[in-house]
Parts: structure tokens; C-alpha cells; sequence
């Protein structure tokens, strides 16, 4: 693949852009779509150039959730077989950092990618949700799982079970988001936290993110253990030589990614 006809992608500096770009439907996920967010975010994770990832929707919607229609008449066999839940998987093993930019709707399967997003910067009209309680359903790719470790058992149940949608003021609040900001300046923000990312050691980013997962994801000892070894591999890295002769010599690092 990468003729894309969901998504749209180009390159700034050393970020890396996915637009989603299905606004007919508020882009609404199918599974063409999803493939081909995981596939674009391989790619830029394979990408020695790239050093930061930015998704974006537009005005109206980041993503108003899966596509609805496609998966109405599925049956649990179909939905096996499909086997769905190995691609969305993916996109947590993407190890460099990925900024979500949103505007507008991020709903069920939308929220979903944003949660599995590393930093959210949001619109102050951006609207969050897991609406698919209405609909007879329930998250499938992770919602749960990733609002409750956000925000807690019982305030995610309160959301999840009523199915109402979350402003991007109450997303603050709650620890979701990183930075609320003015609609016109979503993506620009993201793009300048994104180009402070990529100044940053890429290794170290890289590390940084595997052990802050995994202390999201496992005990606090298992934590631990991680974060040690990451901590020793990076004193075999060239760019933390480089990082602290250059702070001792009071000047900027010029960091290599090695
Ligand atoms: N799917 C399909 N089409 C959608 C859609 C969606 N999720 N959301 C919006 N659209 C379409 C609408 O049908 C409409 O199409 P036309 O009628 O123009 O053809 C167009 O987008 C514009 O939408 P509206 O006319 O409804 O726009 P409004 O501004 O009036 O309302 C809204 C905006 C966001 C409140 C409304 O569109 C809405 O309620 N949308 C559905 C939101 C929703 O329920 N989202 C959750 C879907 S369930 C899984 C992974 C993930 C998931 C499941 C499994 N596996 C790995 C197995 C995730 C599930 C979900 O996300």
C-alpha cells in the first residue's frame, strides 16, 4: 500500500503528518482507513528522518468514531475472522512520539486513536466521547481499558455508561488532554511541540516512551526494572555523550539519533 484514499500525508521538517481525510462521514473510520493509519505510521516510525509523528483531522472532526454502517450487520464470526484488534495493536508498538492535533469530534473509535496517541493538544471546541453505549455496543479498541487508567474506574464508568459527550474543557479537567487552545491554532501548536520533540534526543524519546507505557501497563517494580535498563542503554548512546559534554560546555546538543 501507499497509494492512501483516507488519509493524506506530508512531511515537515523532521514531523511527520497524518491527515485524516474522509470528511464526508466526520472521518469515520472504516478498515481501509485504520490500515492505513497503521501503515502510514509504520512507515514514518521506519523513517531515520522522521522523529515525531502528528495526526490531524479537520474543523469539523477528528474522527466521529468507525465507520457505523460498516460494521452494523457483523456478526462476532465475521468480526473473529477479521481479526481487527492485531491492527489497531500496532499502533501502540509505533515507538517514536505521536501528537494527536484536534478539532472537532473524536468519538468512540476517534478517541480511541487520540487515547493511543502520546500527547493531545485539542480545541477548545473539541468534542470527546465513547457515544457506542447509544448504539447498543461498547468500545472495542481499547476505550475502556485507556480511559480508566486516565481518568479512574468511576468517572470512566460515568461516561462510558451514559454515552454523553465530553467538552474539550472537562477533557482538560480531567488529565485527558495536554493543552486546550484556540481552534485556528490546533495543529500549530501541535506542530511546535512536535518540533520540540524532534530536537530532543531520539533515542532518549524513544526509551522514555516504552518506560512510561510500561508503567501505565504493569506493576510499579516491572516499571522499575524497565526504566533501569533503559536508563544504563542510554549511557552506550553517542547523543547522551554528546547531550551532557554539551551542557557542561554551556552550548545546544547536536543530537544524531545514535
Ligand atoms: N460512522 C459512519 N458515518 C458517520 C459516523 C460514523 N461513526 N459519524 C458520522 N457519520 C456520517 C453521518 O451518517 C452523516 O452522513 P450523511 O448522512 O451525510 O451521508 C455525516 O457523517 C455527517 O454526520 P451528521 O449529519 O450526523 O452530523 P451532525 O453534525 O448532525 O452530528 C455527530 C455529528 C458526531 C454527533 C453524529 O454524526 C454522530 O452521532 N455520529 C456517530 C458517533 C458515534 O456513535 N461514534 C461511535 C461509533 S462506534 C473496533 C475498533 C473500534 C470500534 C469498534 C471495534 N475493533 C478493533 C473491533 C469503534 C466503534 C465506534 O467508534
Amino acid at each position: 500500500m501507499s497509494n492512501y484514499n483516507f488519509i493524506q500525508l506530508r512531511v515537515e521538517e523532521a514531523v511527520g503528518i497524518i491527515e485524516l481525510y474522509r470528511s464526508e462521514v466526520l472521518n469515520a473510520l472504516n478498515r481501509k482507513m485504520v490500515d492505513e493509519i497503521v501503515e502510514a505510521l509504520e512507515s514514518y516510525d521506519r523513517n531515520e528522518r522522521i522523529r515525531t509523528i502528528v495526526i490531524t483531522g479537520n474543523e469539523k472532526a477528528f474522527a466521529a468514531g468507525a465507520d457505523i454502517e460498516e460494521m452494523a450487520n457483523d456478526d462476532p464470526v465475521t468480526l473473529e475472522k477479521l481479526n481487527q484488534f492485531a491492527v489497531w495493536d500496532k499502533i501502540a508498538l509505533v515507538r517514536k512520539p505521536i501528537i494527536a492535533a484536534v478539532n472537532g469530534y473524536a468519538l468512540g473509535g476517534g478517541f480511541e486513536l487520540v487515547l493511543n496517541c502520546d500527547i493531545i493538544i485539542a480545541s477548545e471546541k473539541a468534542m470527546f466521547g465513547f457515544p457506542e453505549v447509544n448504539i447498543g455496543a461498547m468500545p472495542g479498541a481499547g476505550g475502556t481499558q485507556r480511559l480508566t487508567k486516565v481518568i479512574g474506574k468511576t468517572k470512566a464508568l460515568e461516561w462510558l455508561w451514559l454515552g454523553e459527550t465530553m467538552s474539550a474543557k472537562e477533557a482538560y479537567q480531567l488529565g485527558v488532554i495536554n493543552r486546550l487552545v484556540a481552534p485556528e491554532i490546533v495543529f500549530e501548536e501541535a506542530m511546535k511541540f512536535a518540533k520540540r520533540l524532534s530536537k530532543q534526543a531520539p533515542l532518549s524519546l524513544k526509551l522514555i516512551k516504552e518506560a512510561v507505557n510500561k508503567a501505565v501497563d504493569s506493576s510499579l517494580q516491572d516499571g522499575l526494572q524497565l526504566e533501569r535498563k533503559n536508563f544504563y542503554l542510554l549511557f552506550g548512546s553517542k547523543d547522551q555523550k554528546e547531550g551532557m559534554k554539551a551542557f557542561i560546555e554551556k552550548r545546544q546538543p547536536n543530537f544524531t539519533g545514535e
